[in-house]
């Protein structure tokens, strides 16, 4: 076939460095950017033959998330703008690996596999953010792309939800919503300004928020939403990629883990409202200082807690009958999940790690909210229970309690971006719902107090030689590994601990939780060295954090 001497052709352009294994991890490949040029080529490729299997368009995003500047990765979008599937994942890792002169061979092996008809027209949608590699690897995706005769649409700079939603717009003709950065503003920010208008006792105080862009392309692209919210929502915009590195003792990330403001941002008030975005802005966290300084922390596990509480009220006013559940992950806060299960009385469901997971699990249920505890999440709703809902939304023979709570459900609907989660779109909700309630930020960090918590990180020569089970919430291997935690835990009082490898940088990650942050500290720091002995650490050993 002619495209098949186009990718030979091609690829020696994009070439794999020799001996060079990656795998798709949590949200697809990430590394160094100088070690991902052939990647890029390759998902090109991946995605038109994707495209021609789904008969729909793919979307390819440029990005390392959270990660350093220096690093770089790409998430591929499915047609309803969730991850791709886990058979394709596997599909990705083999043609990343082939050898330079085995690619055709590992291309013709999946085309055959999944019995593409290779006539099929085929569409791709590529994205990117910010890192100054971003450009060069997202026209590697377009010349895979274009190798196999398919087409693509270049957004340029996008966040990640961005293109999930594009893709999703473009093979529901529509229906989702108008696939251009302009349609997205006008969907989201139209919700948002219809939930709030009926808060008019909402003070300027209320509805101004600090937001730090994580000097990534989530600022940017809150400067051009910026307009559609009417003055709203009035945001102080720090670490816009002005002067600070991208994720650089800020965004999300670092102020989830380090537990701390981020750096750059100008001097927080006392109980002012702020929010980090990450590097491709699908992550957000909220946080204040109170009068005495101390920082107080509102994670995905507290938006996920407010999100259901708020629409668990609305569907018990709506008179309607839907099944609602939480998805969290081992991460989540032993106290959201207490007070989700008995307090609320909400379902609560535990997955591994990666949006992927958690996506899948909240689409069982009528309304699905998922977050991990890092903030990445959303909030689906069965097609059903978006029917009964905009039904009664219409319907002129209810009472007034039942037709506004609809009203309400029907708009928070539009708020969400329920194809991954999205920054900016969850942002949009949270800020919905305390306008909606009346609620500070104080008053909502009340709901219930987190169990102190660490989070470290453990370099080792080969990070698969841990394996874990139960929800990556117990260590199979190494041999002693899982007995050595259950040993530590038990010295501290409502302990609890994991370890997992890290699907996104060269790491372990070892979480703790306790009754004292002494006690949570101490413990990640036993487990840290647990993990350095048993599991081949490198480096100096994890020193005491005290
Ligand atoms: C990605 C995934 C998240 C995951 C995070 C960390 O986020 O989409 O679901 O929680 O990586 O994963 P790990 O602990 O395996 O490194 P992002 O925002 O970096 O794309």
């Amino acid at each position: 076939m002619a495209e098949f001497q186009e990718i030979s052709k091609l690829s020696a352009l994009h070439p794999k460095p020799a001996g060079l294994v990656l795998q798709y991890g949590t949200s697809g490949f990430r590394t160094n950017a100088k070690q991902l040029d052939h990647i890029m080529f390759r998902m090109g490729l991946l995605a038109t033959v994707r495209s021609k299997k789904t008969k729909a368009t793919i979307g390819v995003m440029v990005t390392a998330s959270h990660n350093p500047e220096e690093d770089n990765g790409v998430k591929l979008v499915d047609p309803m703008g969730e991850m791709v599937t886990q058979d394709w994942e596997e599909h990705a890792t083999q043609l990343a690996n082939a050898d330079q002169e085995d690619l055709l061979t590992a291309l013709k092996n999946i085309i055959e596999k999944e019995a593409i008809n290779m006539s099929q027209e085929a569409n791709v949608f590529v994205g990117k953010d910010t890192r100054s590699s971003s450009a060069s690897l997202s026209q590697a995706v377009l010349d895979g792309v274009s190798a196999l005769g398919g087409h693509s649409k270049d957004y340029g700079l996008v966040t990640t939800p961005q293109l999930h939603y594009m893709v999703c717009c473009q093979n529901t003709q529509g229906k989702y919503g108008e696939a251009t950065v302009e349609g997205y503003y006008t969907k989201f920010c139209q919700a948002f300004i219809q939930l709030t208008k009926n808060t008019s006792n909402r003070t300027d105080d209320q509805k101004h928020l600090c937001l730090d862009g994580a000097n990534g392309i989530g600022a940017l692209k809150v400067r051009e939403m910026e307009s559609h919210l009417k003055k709203e929502l009035q945001i102080s915009l720090n670490n816009d990629g002005s002067k600070g590195r991208l994720n650089h003792q800020c965004g999300a990330d670092y102020v989830k883990v380090q537990q701390k403001p981020p750096t750059g941002a100008h001097r927080i008030n006392p109980g002012e409202r702020c929010c980090s975005f990450d590097g491709d802005a699908d992550r957000i966290v909220y946080y204040y200082t109170d009068s005495e300084g101390t920082f107080h922390l509102l994670d995905g596990d507290k938006m996920a807690t407010l999100i259901s509480t708020f629409l668990k009220e609305l569907l018990t006013q709506a008179g309607l009958d839907l099944k609602i559940a939480v998805v969290q992950t081992a991460y989540a806060n032993g106290s959201s999940t207490h007070y989700l299960e008995n307090t609320m009385k909400v379902l609560v469901r535990c997955t591994k790690t990666g949006v992927k997971h958690l996506h899948h699990v909240a689409q069982e249920f009528d309304v699905g909210v998922y977050f991990e505890a890092n903030g990445h999440g959303t909030v689906l709703f069965s097609k059903a229970a978006e029917e009964k809902i905009q039904q009664l939304a219409e319907d002129t023979n209810v009472n007034d309690e039942r037709k506004k709570a609809a009203l309400l459900l029907r708009n928070t609907i539009n708020v969400i971006n329920q194809t991954v989660g999205d920054a900016i779109s969850d942002m949009l909700l949270i800020e919905a719902i305390l306008a909606i309630k009346g609620m500070t930020i104080q008053q909502w960090d009340t709901i219930y107090t987190d169990l102190p918590n660490r989070q470290l990180k453990v370099k080792v020569a080969d990070r698969r030689v841990i394996d874990t089970t139960d929800a990556e919430r117990r260590a199979v291997t190494p041999a002693g590994l899982q007995e050595a935690i259950d040993n530590l835990v038990k010295k501290y009082r409502q302990a609890r601990s994991f370890v997992r490898p890290s699907g996104t940088e060269d790491v372990v990650r070892v979480y703790a939780e306790a009754d004292t942050q002494e006690s949570a500290d101490a413990l990640a720091h036993e487990v840290s060295l647990a993990v350095y002995r048993l599991a081949g650490g490198v480096g100096d050993e994890p020193k005491p954090l005290h």
